[in-house]
């Protein structure tokens, strides 16, 4: 069959595909890894039944979403009914039962947009974030995690392009670059739009799942065995993928326009989305809609700055895969 154009390049795509996938399977999590995390849990687990019977925890991320490579931190959502406290109260306390029970650095961040307690436990040495009620990121994990189970072609794209995301140091909200989260959604996109698609559009399928958090209804399909071979046709390879989905956020995407939309399995335009003035310190300067909360635009945190920086490492990164002699070194060197 013949190369798409950009492989025209890369006459060692095999053996680049081989390296790439030695090098998902080097950020895969070892058993021993998931292991104690269990056991963490449900020491927590306890912790919590101890002070609030009723309350629950859910883990979400990337230790839920199956986009978690190895000594990630771990994030959690204390679920509780309690009119009386606020969430940053509820924080404070959960801070205070952690550190009576002896964990490290325990941080409560009560001003945060999402209240959260920071901490490690010191013999594992496991890094955990805790938030109250912030079901929709639990809902948001389930997605993620139902997608990374039809093709395992995106659970690898993913993982190659937060380790880079990583290393170039373009994986920090603080600093106005993208959410791991938000990765994984353009990779999820990219994936939907592939001819033929590697993925199909869970929420454009008969929903067989349905919860409603807050005023956000979250209902797709979620019956993933019945879509093992949906992207069967596609026969891309691991290499192909990243070469085209790099060549994609560097030459190809409108920034000027389009917004990626996994919700719709395609693109919306910044106009029907009113994403075309700054409103306030949310600029939209590169869109990806929440796949459940599509007022939110994940690009949101991307300013005049750095919106270069990403812009200028998409294109570095095309430019090593399609030039680059040793591009598997190359593409991860640290910023
Ligand atoms: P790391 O492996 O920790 O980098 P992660 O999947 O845990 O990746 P984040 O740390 O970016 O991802 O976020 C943790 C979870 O919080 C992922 C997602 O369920 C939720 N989340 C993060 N950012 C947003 C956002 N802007 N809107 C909604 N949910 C979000
Ligand atoms: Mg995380």
């Amino acid at each position: 069959p013949s190369l798409r154009p950009e492989m025209r390049y890369r006459p060692d795509l095999e053996k680049f595909t081989f390296q790439m996938l030695q090098m998902y399977q080097s950020l895969i999590p070892p058993e021993e890894e998931e292991r104690k995390r269990r056991q963490f849990l449900s020491h927590l687990d306890q912790l919590v039944a101890r002070e609030w019977p009723g309350a629950r925890l859910f883990l979400f991320g990337s230790c839920a979403n199956a986009f978690g490579v190895c000594n990630s931190d771990i994030d959690v959502c204390l679920s509780i009914n309690d009119d009386q406290l606020s969430k940053a109260d509820l924080v404070l306390k959960m801070a205070a039962i952690l550190r009576s029970d002896n964990m490290q650095n325990v941080q409560a961040l009560t001003h945060a947009r999402v209240p959260i307690v920071k901490f490690t436990e010191s013999t594992t040495g496991i890094s955990c974030d805790i938030c109250v009620n912030n079901m929709l990121a639990v809902v948001n994990s389930k997605l993620l995690h139902d997608y990374s189970q039809i093709d395992v072609r995106l659970r690898q794209l993913a993982f190659l392009v937060k380790h880079w995301a990583k290393r170039r140091q373009v994986n920090e909200t603080y600093r106005g670059t993208l959410s791991s989260y938000a990765y994984v959604l353009m990779c999820i996109h990219f994936l939907q739009q592939r001819k033929p698609a590697i993925l199909p559009c869970l929420q454009d399928m008969r929903p067989t799942y349905r919860v409603t958090v807050g005023n956000i209804e979250c209902a797709y399909y979620d019956q993933i065995e019945t879509l093992q071979s949906f992207g069967a046709n596609n026969k891309e390879t691991l290499g192909e993928l990243l070469t085209s989905f790099f060549e994609y956020w560097a030459f190809r995407h409108d920034y000027t326009r389009a917004v990626i939309s996994v919700r719709t399995g395609g693109y919306l335009s910044k106009d029907e989305k009113e994403w075309t003035r700054r409103i306030g310190n949310e600029r939209h300067l590169i869109c990806i809609e929440d796949p459940l909360e599509v007022a939110h635009d994940l690009g949101r945190v991307v300013d005049r700055h750095s919106i270069r920086v990403l812009r200028d490492e998409f294109h570095r990164a095309a430019k090593i895969l399609r030039h680059d002699l040793n591009p598997c070194t190359t593409l991860f060197e640290p910023f």
